[in-house]
């Protein structure tokens, strides 16, 4: 019998991939944005994700009525293709104006830069109809620790949000932690930095977070605690799975693709929470293995999204019972044994 269940999937059109990395041109020839739209449509997938400049590209060139005229004409195809726009998150890290930071920058002219970007991404998503904006904080940080104050870093990230909480009353911001690449060291490095400033601000109720897989393991962290934790506060207001084998470069690899127990752990976490029933997305934030043919491109996203419900399933039949008695008997040799017979199955 099908799993019932009220999970709602979405990945971004960067998830489709041509396979570059800093060694390597692209391996797969890259596709027109209605090309990735038609595959999300065509695969059951209910929203997407933006960077602002998905939605409007060339963003940085144009004039507040083209960026309107353009991020409505989206919202029309996006209707019309009955898909949400789950979020929209600044692009901070690509133009020259974003070299040493964005909002954290040293020199004022680009930390303004930085605000205005915002302000137009806000836009483009009232545009589109979502209230949720993402910031993931790339360059907030620096490559060696004297180059900025740590102090005056977090003063600046408050100011930043405060102007954006005043510039629309209306969005929330989910901060996307993550503690290294391509800076040395993140200013922002886990959910609780991304809490602990959204109480800094002056609308902590419209500051929350968004846990990615991957970034907590690079913290050292387990996802599920990060899941937890960010529950405790009711501001988990996005998901982006995936998984990464150890202290590497940013992987994105397939949901449970490295480990198969820290990603049920994850899906436990996500059912005691209920995350998902207050309308929140599952995002793979996931990558083509680059090996991949274009015949495969979409088989990363069906493939996390398939391991998440199997592991819903998982979540459901585990024995919680037997399960407490064992935490009860201070038993966690066998509890331990529970899980994996659990995850091996017959
Ligand atoms: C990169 C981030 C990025 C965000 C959106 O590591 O995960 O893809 O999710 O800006
Ligand atoms: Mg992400």
């Amino acid at each position: 019998m099908a799993l019932k269940h009220h999970y709602k999937f979405c990945f971004g059109p960067w998830n489709l991939s041509e396979g570059q990395d800093p060694y390597g041109p692209p391996v797969r020839p890259p596709q027109a944005f209605d090309w990735k739209l038609e595959q999300l449509k065509k695969h059951g997938f209910d929203a997407m994700m933006f960077h602002d400049d998905d939605a409007v590209p060339e963003l940085d060139t144009k004039t507040e009525p083209q960026i309107r005229k353009e991020a409505k004409a989206l919202k029309r195809r996006l209707d019309d293709a009955g898909i949400w726009p789950e979020i929209v998150a600044p692009r901070l890290w690509f133009s020259p104006m974003t070299i040493d930071g964005a909002y954290t920058s040293n020199d004022p002219k680009c930390r303004k830069y930085a605000i205005e970007r915002s302000f137009k991404c806000i836009d483009i998503a009232r545009h589109l109809g979502t209230d949720l904006i993402v910031l993931w904080l790339a360059r907030e940080g620096t490559y060696l620790r004297e180059a900025k104050s740590g102090r005056r870093s977090t003063e600046l990230l408050v100011e930043a949000l405060d102007r954006m909480l005043a510039y629309d009353k209306t969005v929330r911001f989910a901060i996307e932690p993550k503690p290294n690449e391509p800076m040395d060291h993140a200013y922002v490095p886990t959910i609780g930095h991304a809490l602990a400033l959204a109480q800094l601000t002056s609308q902590p109720r419209r500051v929350g977070c968004l846990i990615e897989s991957a970034h907590a393991i690079l913290a050292g962290l387990d996802p599920a605690d990060e899941i937890d934790f960010a529950c405790a506060f009711g501001k988990l207001w996005s998901i982006h799975l995936n998984d990464q084998n150890g202290l590497k470069f940013d992987q994105d690899k397939p949901f449970g693709s490295n480990n198969l127990r820290v990603a049920f752990n994850q899906v436990c976490a996500l059912e005691r929470n209920g995350y998902g029933k207050q309308g929140e997305y599952v995002a793979l934030d996931v990558h083509p293995f680059r090996t991949t043919r274009v015949e495969h491109w979409m088989a990363h996203l069906v493939n996390s999204r398939r391991t998440f419900l199997r592991l819903v399933e998982k979540a459901r039949a585990f024995d919680k019972a037997k399960a407490r008695q064992l935490v009860a008997n201070r038993d966690y040799q066998a509890l331990d044994q529970l899980v994996l017979e659990h995850l091996m199955g017959r």
